[in-house]
């Protein structure tokens, strides 16, 4: 009898550009693996859930891609070659420090007709020359590959292909799973192929569960990897309960749990021996300093003594 996430890839189709970004992740890690070195998949972002085929309407959900945009950068910086898996046109990892505004407010037009330059302000150096530099040092060195989800079933069929290319790194293959994946859909053969009619009457929206994909991936895509998800819950007496049940249950190797209120102060870590927080000072938060560092710091600490281990 076929499983619920085989039915669901039996279901519903791959997307569009499926076959283009297999190919780009697989020449990816096979260049990567070859030189040893260790890999970090970081999905973020919010899926959506269309309601029509022709999709005018979705369900989304509120993630900026923020925590995985930040982290990859200090992925990055602690050697890892990275796969930045995020919903199109969410927050990304060097451009994130120039939204909005920022960025044009940082340079000056001189208006020459066909000799018009553009320069950066000599406060914006300041601040671009650093992120430029390290965004060059990836993108020119190939240390990090950018591919895109929009649906919970464009993410569905990315995670399981990246899977199949990350499973040769094996303990060196780190899994952060901090993408905020919708825990319910309305299935392919379920929504209509055109825009809904108000003419209609209110629609009848009848959502159902979506597999939980962590229980193939952990036991068997990627079995030797180390992989993290991530808890977000509104309700703090409960976080620590469905952290701990989502460990038990698919058995990975840790998760981080946050509040929606403070997820950019304070996580927690709950792993199979025990739980501890980490929390930026007040003194922390008016330096700029962001969470993510530290979480990216003791993930990458938890995963080198793992490594170790496999070794032995
Ligand atoms: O994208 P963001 O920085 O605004 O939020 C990050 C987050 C809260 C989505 C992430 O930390 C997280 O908890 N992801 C998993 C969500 C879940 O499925 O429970």
């Amino acid at each position: 009898m076929a499983t619920h996430w085989e039915e669901f890839y039996s279901s519903h189709l791959p997307p569009i550009d499926f076959e283009d970004n297999r190919k780009l992740l697989q020449e990816f890690c096979e260049r990567h693996n070859e030189n040893n070195e260790k890999i970090v998949l970081i999905t973020s972002g919010g899926t959506t859930v269309p309601l029509e085929h022709n999709t005018v309407r979705f369900v989304d959900n509120f993630s900026a891609g923020t925590r995985g945009a930040a982290s990859a950068e200090y992925f990055l910086e602690h050697g890892y070659v990275t796969i930045f898996m995020h919903r199109l046109k969410s927050l990304e990892p060097f451009t994130r420090h120039f939204n909005g505004q920022k960025f044009m407010d940082m340079l000056d037009l001189n208006e020459r007709g066909p000799n018009t330059t553009i320069t950066v302000r000599p406060d914006g150096v300041d601040v671009l020359a650093p992120i430029l530099s390290r965004y060059k040092a990836a993108q020119d060195n190939g240390r990090i590959l950018y591919v895109n989800f929009t649906t919970v079933s464009d993410y569905f069929w990315l995670l399981r292909a990246v899977c199949e290319c990350l499973a040769q790194f094996g303990a060196r293959a780190l899994l952060y799973l901090a993408a905020a994946v919708s825990d319910f859909y309305v299935p392919a053969n379920q929504i209509p192929t055109h825009k809904m009619q108000s003419g209609g009457g209110p629609p009848n929206i009848q959502l159902q569960l979506v597999p939980k994909l962590l229980a193939p991936l952990v036991s068997l895509w990627v079995p030797l990897a180390f992989v993290v998800s991530f808890k977000l819950e509104t309700d703090e007496s409960i976080l620590i309960s469905k952290s701990r049940d989502a460990l038990n249950k698919y058995k990975h190797k840790l998760v981080v749990g946050n509040m929606l209120q403070t997820r950019r102060t304070k996580v927690v870590f709950v792993t199979p021996d025990n739980n501890y927080e980490l929390i930026l000072s007040r003194e922390q938060v008016h330096n700029g300093m962001e969470i993510e560092e530290i979480i990216v710091s003791n993930v990458v600490a938890n995963h080198l003594d793992y490594i170790k281990i496999q070794k032995y």
